[in-house]
């Protein structure tokens, strides 16, 4: 659904806020969105500006002759624009993976006290993974082997990265005939900006490979190894219970919002607001406690481990300081919305940068070093506590939803198979008989050009009703917990085979699996699909699909483009970033399939996107001989035609008002 008047949110949270940020004047994203009218030029990869030559305008219509003052064609750029959006995207994931590394160095090492080998099982299981030795040696020397082993992965040359060995072997054999089996994390990045300036590579179709061949370093590297390493020192998750939504804040307690993406510093900041002196220090000043909520990908990190509640996703970050219940908002990488600081202007909230990365002009910056972890993260909470007694008159929405996360790939395995014999098996089997049709990730972040949520939760709901297992990462997990989805209680909108198969295992039929680096978590889970067989004996084979129904960040884009270089077929909401190129759509789409199995598509209305898994899960079906048949419209509940009936009135009128215009 598209942005109109009314519908900016389905969250009533989210719609409290922005009643009080009209009212007051207060300019949000959303406000912003609207005023500021997306470039039709720019939104569909029409311009180029790779050199100072230009910039160059091109399609201003599909089929214009036109070319840049190089000579560059239309197809050239946007193919250009991909694959550096693919570079930028696999950059943000794979550095915050080489920061994961290099703590654990610091660890091993003894040199960042306060953090620790949490889960020695799991640092066993990516050392022999890695070929390293194990037998006879401490937890810290396999982690400084690990450790280096990581970081050597980003300046590989030659040969490939070791994670894509845990990818099915046939699907492996696809990328060495492609040439895309990805060297090194950072070779390939600098590759795609290298190859992608002015007068170097030209043709379409050989960019957008080594965009592939960038992304698969993002999957099956850099936040593979940020997934693992993260679960290494904080812990590999399992199911847990908390909430989420701006009513998580609370009136009588210092509340710190920890906003980003990396779990080093959140998890300190978790720890240093546990210590009794700390707590003595805000009680010393009028509160009750500490209050710390994420927000973001952060939110999920700490949410997945320790259950911290989320404040809400993407979307929510201006919202929670209008609430004027913030003391900080600590932020790192990734995500965060420069608008936040001019707030701080309007709200008693301290805006905390903390990252030697991100600095914010007008924000505090207080600068985290793992090396001295626990005194800077007691610094900032007692920055917050100190700004309590500053606080306004606050306007707490009174929402907040319970959720259940934490299914890292180990639990889901451990909660299929029990604990003698974790396994795959009963979900293969349950794909097998036809009770579950297929899985699909739903995954990414809100943007504020759509109605914030409302994809994730009918895409969602639509397909659960459908026998569809759900795997869901990132805002679009928070998304739909903020409805009660991520909840046993979501079984109510289960089809009967979904729902016998999830009171069976006991397991709810929307797993939240982590942030967005954990979309690796995806992949492993795919590859131990195969593994089990029955199913074919590649990923491509599989009846799964990947969705991101609200995207907005570069890194969405890579991570669709690794999902479909590893034989996924995705589809991404919203407009199409490369639209002005007919010629660069269908190679991502049937190109990428024919080379690689996976395709991706963009496509706006909640209805198609669903019409389109279903039909793609019964084609896969119908592939591995599984039954039932498909058989068109079996699916079409009536949720999705009420739908299809909307979206056509809306595309009417919208017809009728160009009709309108043009005369
Ligand atoms: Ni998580 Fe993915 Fe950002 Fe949300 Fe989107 S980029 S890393 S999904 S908006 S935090």
């Amino acid at each position: 659904m598209a942005t109109g008047e009314k519908e900016k949110t389905i969250d009533p949270a989210a719609q409290a806020m922005l009643d009080i940020s009209t009212a007051e004047g207060i300019s949000t994203a959303f406000s912003r969105a609207e005023a500021m009218r997306p470039c039709p030029i720019g939104r569909g990869a029409g311009c180029c500006s790779v050199c100072f030559a230009g910039p160059c305008r091109l399609a201003t219509r599909p089929g214009s002759e036109l070319t840049g003052v190089c000579g560059a064609t239309q197809d050239t750029i946007a193919a250009r624009y991909f694959a550096r959006a693919v570079a930028a995207g696999a950059a943000a994931h794979s550095d915050h993976g080489r920061d994961m590394a290099l703590t654990l160095l610091a660890t091993a090492t003894g040199k960042a006290p306060g953090y620790g080998i949490h889960d020695e099982r799991k640092l066993r299981k990516v050392a022999h993974l890695m070929n390293i030795k194990i037998d006879g040696r401490s937890k810290e020397e396999i982690a400084i082997d690990v450790a280096n082993a990581a970081l050597a992965q980003f300046g590989n040359q030659n040969g490939e990265i070791i994670y894509l060995s845990r990818a099915p072997q046939k699907r492996q054999e696809v990328w060495r005939q492609q040439g895309i089996a990805t060297r090194g994390i950072d070779r390939e990045i600098v590759e795609t900006m290298h190859r992608t300036g002015m007068g170097t590579d030209q043709d379409p179709e050989h960019i957008l490979t080594h965009a592939m061949r960038t992304s698969l370093g993002d999957g099956w590297g850099g936040s593979m190894l940020g997934t693992d390493i993260g679960d290494i020192l904080f812990g590999t998750p399992s199911p847990l219970r908390t909430k989420v939504n701006l009513g998580v804040l609370k009136e009588d307690e210092v509340n710190i919002l920890v906003h980003g993406h990396e779990p080093t510093l959140s998890e300190m900041i978790v720890a240093a607001a546990c210590q009794p002196d700390v707590i003595e220090y805000a009680k010393s000043k009028g509160a009750k406690g500490i209050n710390i909520a994420g927000l973001c990908c952060t939110a999920n990190e700490v949410l997945m481990r320790q259950g911290i509640p989320s404040a809400g996703n993407f979307l929510q970050q201006e919202l929670a300081m209008v609430t004027g219940a913030v003391e900080a908002m600590i932020v790192d990488v990734q995500c965060i919305m420069e608008a936040l600081s001019p707030l701080t202007e309007r709200f008693h909230t301290k805006l905390i940068t903390t990252s030697p990365k991100a600095k914010i002009p007008g924000a505090m910056h207080i600068q985290f070093d793992e090396h001295d972890a626990m005194a800077i993260a007691k610094l900032i909470v007692r920055t917050a506590i100190d700004n309590y007694p500053n606080r306004p008159k606050t306007r707490i929405p009174e929402y907040s939803e319970d959720l259940v996360a934490g299914f890292s790939h180990e639990y889901i395995s451990y909660m299929l198979g029990g604990i003698y014999r974790d396994s795959f098996r009963p979900l293969n089997d349950a794909i097998v008989q036809g009770r579950i049709r297929g899985v699909v990730a739903v995954v990414g972040c809100n943007n504020p050009r759509e109605t914030q949520d409302y994809n994730h939760h009918t895409v969602v709901k639509e397909l659960l009703g459908n026998d569809v297992l759900i795997v869901q990462t990132g805002c679009g997990a928070i998304a739909n917990a903020k409805y009660g989805l991520l909840t046993p209680e979501a079984m109510e909108y289960a089809g009967p085979g979904l729902r016998e198969v999830c009171e069976a295992v006991g397991m709810p039929p929307v797993l939240h699996v982590g942030s967005c680096v954990d979309n690796s978590r995806i992949l492993t889970a795919l590859s131990h699909m195969v593994a089990e067989g029955g199913l074919g004996d590649d990923i491509s084979d599989l009846p799964v699909a990947g969705i991101a129904p609200e995207w907005m960040h570069e890194k969405a884009l890579s991570i669709a483009t690794y999902a479909v270089a590893s034989g996924v077929y995705v589809i991404m909401g919203g407009d199409n970033p490369i639209g002005h190129s007919e010629s660069v759509t269908r190679l991502v789409s049937a190109g990428w399939e024919k080379q690689v199995g996976g395709k991706l598509e963009f496509e706006r209305e909640a209805t198609r996107i669903v019409e389109k898994t279903l039909a793609h899960i019964a084609v896969k079906r119908a592939a591995l001989k599984l039954v039932p048949k498909y058989e068109p419209g079996a699916y079409s509940r009536t949720f999705v035609s009420k739908l299809a009936q909307l979206s056509r009135a809306a595309g009417e009128e919208e017809k009728e008002e160009e009709t309108a215009q043009s005369n």
